[in-house]
């Protein structure tokens, strides 16, 4: 039997950490998660204790008579639940429609750096606008193109039906747009409907918004 430990930065800010703990959360896979605090003044040095590359999450995985093996890409975490647990349904079924979603979940790891750059992840902060560039208004309308044309395709409440690791990718993006006031889209009104519905999304809110630590700056 596996044993997955999960470590995360905290939950107000850290995007990339909320990616899998949703994902693992929302499938009921079992893990172990420890919260590691940022620390700007050593550049987060202690995360060296756990990830090469000094970034949250990452993933160990222990198994009896192996050596452990961790992941520190949330990507490549997400990747191995579904191969860990393929009963759980991470990625759509046809081949076809797989295919769709790894370039989706692709596009957001390696893209939108305008949003991601100008308009930080905040469980905490209330709704209100902010001076935007046009490189984040770009990333703002690919994103309402692609919620509307998955959610028509798959008829929704998620990107291809059912909770999986594209919606998990996509999710702190369901907060940049409603507490940057991003867009109004139908598409995006909708999908940020089922996510904040989801049990493992109010679970990580409600515990982002007990952390009392301030990232100046997060705080746009
Ligand atoms: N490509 C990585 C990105 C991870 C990442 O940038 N994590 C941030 C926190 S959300 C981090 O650890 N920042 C600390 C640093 O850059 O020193 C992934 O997909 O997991």
């Amino acid at each position: 039997m596996v044993q997955l430990t999960l470590y995360i930065g905290n939950k107000n800010y850290s995007s990339w950490s909320l990616r899998p703990w949703l994902a693992m959360t929302a499938a009921a896979i079992p893990f172990t998660e420890i919260l590691s605090r940022f620390d700007e003044s050593t550049g987060h040095a202690h995360f060296i204790k756990f990830s090469p590359t000094k970034k949250v999450p990452a993933l160990v995985i222990e198994e009896e008579g192996k050596e452990p093996v961790t992941i520190p890409e949330s990507l490549a975490i997400l990747e191995t639940m579904a191969d860990l647990y393929p009963q759980k349904g991470l990625w759509p079924e046809s081949p076809a429609e797989r295919a769709i979603a790894r370039s989706l979940a692709s596009e957001m790891h390696g893209g939108f750096f305008g949003l991601r750059g100008e308009c930080p992840m905040n469980m905490r902060r209330k709704p209100g606008a902010i001076e935007v560039s046009d490189a984040v208004r770009k990333d703002v309308k690919r994103i309402e193109s692609i919620w509307q044309e998955q959610l028509q395709r798959s008829g929704g409440p998620f990107l291809f039906g059912e909770f999986g690791i594209v919606d998990a990718m996509f999710a702190p993006v369901v907060n940049r747009l409603e507490i940057y006031e991003l867009s109004d889209h139908p598409a995006v009104k909708a999908y940020t409907k089922a996510m904040k519905a989801l049990p493992a999304w109010q679970d990580w809110v409600e515990e982002a918004l007990k952390e009392p630590w301030v990232v100046e700056e997060d705080e746009a």
